[in-house]
């Protein structure tokens, strides 16, 4: 029986290799709100969150779920308000099931959610963007429109609910999956970008920060399970198709190979950021929707054009 290294006491749960760890539940349970609190503090937010509200983008996974619960945890000791906001794509054998679990883990932290749906925001949905993409018709893969479309729509809910941050489930795996995709690509100003927490913008624009930023993905679900939550084990189905998906194989192998490479990427990914001083893109308002953009259109909204020029044709071939 391998002992807890923090308390000596009971029977360790988890092994963290790269951080020479072997936790109890009651210890790692600990931990995980720990470094949910450096986060916090990192992201200067600690003295900052009275009386303010903090939307959690969720989708009913198990990274929005444990950034909810934990949230939900500490909204006493800071003082903020919590409110929930799922974006059903339309993703069928798997958006209904996230939803329900997530409808049942709303109720049971007494959390309001609100449901967007995406098909009656922008007409369209993400399996008919996927027939898209598959025949040619749009150049983006659903990832990507899912990822700016999502992005969206929870900041225009956000803003329209009057909530101060939008908190994400963003996890350290999913942190240097996009480092390294922004490495591939050669885009420092994205890597510069990337971080606990945006950039102080205009008043109108709220910032978005990862309370998950120093906990993996195994933790992540080490916690998961450890605290009871539930969710169907589905996968979406187009996953796959995105960059992040293979990147993510590569880190993941890295980190078995060689163990702590996760946190060697967090690393230097930090340290770059620190000596690369980007000038800051000066923010408009998009002369569609009026969303903050550095665009004269935002991405959204080029986006939403695109889809409906293809849907457009995508009809007139029907016939
Ligand atoms: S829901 Fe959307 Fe994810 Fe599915 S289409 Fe891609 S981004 S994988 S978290
Ligand atoms: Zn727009």
């Amino acid at each position: 029986m391998v002992l807890c290294t923090s308390c000596g006491k009971r029977k360790a749960v988890i092994v963290v290799k790269s951080r020479g760890e072997a936790l109890c539940k009651e210890c790692f349970l600990r931990k995980f709100k720990d470094l949910v609190i450096k986060a916090l503090t990192d992201a200067r937010l600690t003295g900052g969150l009275g009386s303010k509200l903090v939307a959690v983008a969720t989708s009913g996974g198990k990274d929005s779920s444990n950034a909810l619960y934990v949230l939900n945890e500490l909204k006493q000791t800071y003082g903020f308000d919590l409110i929930a906001i799922m974006v059903n794509e339309g993703i069928k054998g798997y958006r209904e099931l996230k939803a329900k679990a997530l409808r049942k883990l709303c109720k049971k932290l007494n959390v309001e959610l609100i449901e967007v749906n995406l098909r009656k925001e922008v007409g369209v949905d993400i399996d008919e963007v996927a027939l898209l993409y598959e025949r040619g018709l749009i150049p983006f893969k659903p990832c990507t429109v899912c990822g700016v479309l999502r992005r969206y729509l929870v900041s225009l809910y956000a803003k329209e609910l009057g909530a101060n941050y939008v908190a994400t489930g963003h996890n350290l795996d999913d942190e240097i999956q996009t480092f390294v995709m922004n490495l591939i690509r050669g885009d420092l100003r994205a890597i510069a970008r990337e971080g606990i927490i945006t950039s102080p913008g205009p008043e109108d624009v709220i910032p978005r920060f990862k309370p998950l930023y120093y906990i993996t993905e195994r933790e992540s679900m080490a916690y998961f399970i450890l605290r009871g939550l539930m969710t169907p084990h589905v996968e979406c189905p187009y996953a796959k198709l995105s960059m992040r998906y293979k990147i993510r194989s590569l880190i993941n192998y890295a980190e078995y190979r060689y163990p702590g490479s996760k946190y060697r990427l967090l690393k230097l990914k930090e340290e770059i950021k620190a000596k690369v001083e980007m000038p800051r893109t000066a923010l408009r308002k998009c002369t569609i929707c009026g969303m903050p953009s550095s665009r004269h259109i935002c991405r959204a909204c080029e986006m939403k054009e695109e889809i409906s020029k293809a849907l457009r044709e995508l009809k007139l071939s029907k016939f």
